[in-house]
């Protein structure tokens, strides 16, 4: 690992940004120092509940415990509106944006969206959890309230997007459209450092992540190309590998590193999919096309989707290029009547 930390390094590249140097060095600070907290709260929520009682327990400074996916929601929250920089957050948390009213604030050229606590149905069996953020240069004009239309870009209107996976280390990845960069937090001092500079995605992998649970559930393209996955591969001998953490942030880092393609389908429970457009799918997108791999919903490019409402759901396909576009190719082929 390097001896440059986050800090350094955001001041170092703070000019390959094309507006004004400074904006988005704080607002990435302040998204370095909440998930400071967080991971803080994430290790220790085992111990939490057995020693400083459960969810919704009062712990021993009077305070009523919240459940982690609120508590990292607001401490996002108070970390992005005291910078000055940033006037509203649109959160998977909150049915409505948040448009800061302080005048600092509402001073800010941009906006954020994030999921700010995704997996949350491993958060309590100590398994992988994440953050996702996208930042995005406000449309409505500055000095008044951030409005829904700042929200409702397309994904290549990011000006950054990254997450933090809270797993067996913290780690913090992010883009600004010069390369995917990625840092691994040292608790004992309590600094992330570069560990990962440039992150490229394999343009091929071995490792398909879908929860095959909805296997009957999902489209006919889909389902062919698992079947593809299951096949023996020449190349290797044995069938491709199944991994589903059932964390997105997770198994998105996983087949980064090694190579590899997520899916989450259309199914009769979601049926535009499950995850959603502005939290989660068009900050992946960006890192992912920035390591030079490949996000669509089948069909179209994710980060070309034009929103249309905040919590907006979308199927999802992202990964190693190859892998994203064979999923395309099969669905496309069912699609196309052969005559
Ligand atoms: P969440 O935002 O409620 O945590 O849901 C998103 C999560 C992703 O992290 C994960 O990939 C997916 O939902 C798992 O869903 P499922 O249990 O349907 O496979
Ligand atoms: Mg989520």
């Amino acid at each position: 690992m390097s001896s440059i930390t986050l800090g350094e390094f955001i001041i170092e590249n703070q000019n390959d940004f094309k507006y004004a140097t400074g904006e988005l060095s704080r607002i990435l600070s302040s998204i370095r120092l909440a998930a400071k907290i967080v991971q803080r709260e994430v290790n220790k929520a085992g111990l939490a509940q057995h020693i400083l009682g459960a969810v919704g327990d009062i712990n021993v400074q009077g305070e009523e415990q919240q459940k982690l996916d609120v508590y990292a929601d607001n401490v996002f929250l108070k970390a992005l509106a005291n910078r000055g920089v940033v006037c509203g957050v649109a959160s998977e948390e909150n049915e409505d944006y948040i448009a800061f009213n302080n005048q600092e604030a509402m001073d800010g050229n941009y906006v954020v969206t994030m999921d700010p606590l995704d997996g949350s149905s491993n958060i309590d069996v100590n398994v992988s959890i994440g953050t996702i953020f996208s930042v995005y240069r406000r449309i409505s004009k500055p000095g008044t309230p951030a409005q829904l239309e700042d929200f409702l870009q397309p994904g290549t209107e990011q000006v950054a997007a990254g997450y933090v996976v809270y797993g067996s280390s913290t780690m913090l990845v992010y883009t600004t459209g010069n390369g995917v960069h990625g840092f691994t937090f040292d608790p004992s001092i309590g600094v992330f450092y570069l560990s990962h500079p440039n992150m490229k995605s394999p343009q091929d992998g071995k490792i398909f992540s879908m929860n095959e649970g909805n296997f009957h559930h999902a489209p006919k393209g889909v389902r062919e190309y698992i079947k593809y996955c299951q096949e023996i591969d020449p190349a290797s001998n044995r069938p491709l590998s199944a991994r589903y953490i059932g964390s997105l942030v997770a198994d998105f880092h996983r087949n980064l590193i090694k190579g590899g393609v997520y899916i989450y389908p259309q199914t009769p429970k979601s049926p535009t999919g499950k995850l959603r457009l502005l939290y989660e799918c068009n900050p992946l997108a960006f890192l992912i096309e920035q390591a030079g791999g490949k996000a669509s919903d089948g069909k179209n490019r994710i980060m070309e989707i034009k929103p249309t409402e905040l919590h907006q759901r979308v199927p999802f396909i992202v990964g190693s290029t190859k892998m994203v576009e064979k999923v395309e190719e099969f669905i496309k082929q069912v699609e196309t009547p052969t005559t």
